[in-house]
């Protein structure tokens, strides 16, 4: 399978995050992507190359699942924040304040003049450091999830876009989670697009897809599908609960199957199970997979374990869907274990899918 990583990922290297009062340095980290990269190499699985994606056709593609006024503020947002203060250039941009929008409090749309709070109004947590690389690193990224759905366009089986930050956490104008434009949502739609009429997207991150939910919750044509921490103890806690079945034309055509904090591999292995069944009623003809790796024993912030040897098995059980089938790496804090879970997954893939 090609694999289409991101050579500036690097760019974006947060220092420190915001947790419960304290600041900790973060988790999510270019050494991560190395790992995998590195174990790629090394088993020679796949073919490795860079996208050659030209600028109009990001855009255009990144227009379908974010805000034109989303894409302005993230491509600006670096220089806005030093030129708050120019001691900013030694300090990653973290919000401190929200407008709440969905209880009224605060207009979302305010017209404000200051950064701090147009940070505020494109961001659900501050826990993700935007630094002066963000927009280029993830910019890239999606060049990344946009040639991987050009390939399974042209017939390839399977592809891998190897990049961060992640992505399924940012929504239509929005970041959080470590991510700000949202890969795996991107690829879905570039799917539909190029002439794929119904596409789903089962999201294997321990931590529930808020911002691919969001986009596609009230359409029928994505059916979007998450295996996660119970949202009742976990992050993102607010989105992913079981009763979140889509809305509109898209009622029905979302399926939430959170587990509780300790779940191991039995127990979620029959969540995929009936994700894979939901899959299969649908009549989907390409599959993203938002392939998070915290799902791993000895993830440092997440709660399930999972073991190295188990994503053989999870991989050969997603090509036995038989779809044309696109992952985009997402979480996945382990970073020594990293490259051999997450390689472990896509050579279950490949074995499964016949070579
Ligand atoms: C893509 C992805 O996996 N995003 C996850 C974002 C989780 N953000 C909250 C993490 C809180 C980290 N706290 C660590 C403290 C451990 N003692
Ligand atoms: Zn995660």
């Amino acid at each position: 399978m090609k694999i289409f990583h991101n050579p500036l990922h690097a760019a974006h290297a947060g220092r420190q995050e915001m947790f419960r009062g304290r600041m900790v340095p973060c988790y999510e980290l270019p050494d991560r992507l190395d790992h995998v990269l590195a174990e790629l190499r090394r088993r020679e699985l796949g073919e490795l190359l860079e996208p050659d994606v030209d600028d109009a056709a990001l855009r255009q593609a990144l227009l379908r699942v974010h805000t034109s006024a989303y894409l302005d503020f993230l491509q600006g947002a670096w220089q806005a924040w030093v030129a708050l203060d120019p001691g900013n250039a030694q300090r990653d941009a973290l919000p401190s304040v929200w407008p709440l929008g969905h209880r009224h409090a605060f207009r979302m749309d305010a017209p404000t003049l200051h950064f701090a709070a147009r940070l505020g109004q494109h961001a659900f947590d501050a826990g993700t450091p935007l630094t002066a690389g963000t927009w280029a690193a993830a910019r890239a990224g999606a060049a990344c999830a946009l040639a991987c759905a050009r390939e399974l366009l042209a017939g390839a089986r399977g592809a891998f876009a190897l990049t961060r930050p992640p992505g399924h956490h940012a929504g239509p104008d929005y970041f959080g989670g470590y991510c700000f434009l949202n890969n795996a949502a991107l690829a879905a739609q570039a799917l539909r697009d190029g002439g794929c009429a119904r596409v789903a997207v089962l999201d294997v991150d321990y931590h529930h897809g808020n911002g691919t939910q969001t986009l596609f919750y009230e359409r029928a044509d994505v059916l979007t599908l998450s295996l996660h921490g119970d949202p009742a103890t976990e992050y993102p806690y607010f989105l992913g609960f079981a009763d979140e079945r889509g809305a509109g034309a898209g009622q029905g055509c979302n399926l939430n199957l959170p587990l509780p904090r300790g779940s191991g591999f039995e127990v979620w292995s029959q969540a995929l199970e009936r994700a894979l069944q939901a899959l299969r009623d649908f009549g989907a003809q390409a599959l993203v997979v938002p392939m998070g790796l915290d799902t791993f024993v000895g993830d440092p912030i997440s709660g399930f374990t999972l073991h190295g040897d188990d994503y053989l098995r999870v991989g050969e059980r997603l090509a036995r869907a038989g779809l044309p089938t696109l992952f985009t790496f997402e979480g996945g804090y382990a970073v020594a274990e990293l490259g051999v879970n997450a390689v472990n997954l896509l050579q279950g893939f490949v074995a499964g899918a016949g070579g």
